[in-house]
């Protein structure tokens, strides 16, 4: 399996986290995203949306959309809660990640770090709805150690990736101390360094 990704990228780095942690074999192939590479017409025959992350599999399929990759990548694997509603739970804020989580945090870091946007000219309302994710997950685990069924799933893996970063978007988790807590302990559990 190859893997296409920016390694600068969260949602790049939810797969090779994922991958990694089950042990799968890949090559990893660094694209770019700042050079438009991944607009490219020849890369838009793996993922025809220009995106990374996406995966090449051995007999040349493609799957784009990183939690849609870690779900197929973890299959069958403890990763994913054998029980239906801890499942349903985990596709839970699968779903709150790409759609409430990701576009805040992953976007203002995206915007301050790599298109150097002045603060004052940052989106406020992507500003409050990243506190508001991070205020969320904080209550979350006030009173879990995991986001689902008591131990490391694929909700983790997702939320961690764009979470670590938070600084870089502009957001001190000293006012979350569970969820700082809480990344500190994925990154262990996952071997993240740097
Ligand atoms: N929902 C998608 C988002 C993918 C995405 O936003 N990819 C970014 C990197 S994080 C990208 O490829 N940007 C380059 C571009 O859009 O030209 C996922 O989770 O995979």
């Amino acid at each position: 399996m190859r893997i296409y990704g920016d390694s600068r990228s969260g949602n790049c780095l939810k797969v090779k986290f994922t991958a990694d942690h089950l042990r799968l074999g890949y090559d990893w192939q660094e694209i770019d995203i700042m050079t438009g590479a991944c607009r490219a017409e020849e890369f838009q025959k793996l993922n025809p949306a220009g995106q990374v992350p996406v995966i090449e599999l051995d007999d040349g399929r493609t799957l784009a959309q990183s939690n849609a990759i870690m779900l197929y990548l973890a299959d069958g694997s403890r990763l994913i809660p054998r029980r239906r509603y801890e499942r349903a739970k985990m596709w839970e804020w699968l779903f709150w990640e790409q759609y409430s989580h990701e576009p805040t945090i992953a976007v203002l870091r995206f915007q301050k770090q790599f298109l150097k946007t002045p603060d004052d000219e940052l989106d406020p309302k992507k500003v409050d709805g990243g506190r508001a994710a991070l205020k969320l997950m904080d209550d979350h685990l006030a009173k879990n150690d995991y986001f689902v069924g008591g131990r490391l799933s694929l909700a983790d893996i997702a939320l961690v990736a764009y979470t670590r970063w938070a600084d870089e978007a502009g957001f001190d988790l000293a006012g979350a101390p569970d969820v700082a807590a809480w990344v500190a302990r994925i990154e262990d559990e996952l071997g993240i360094t740097g």
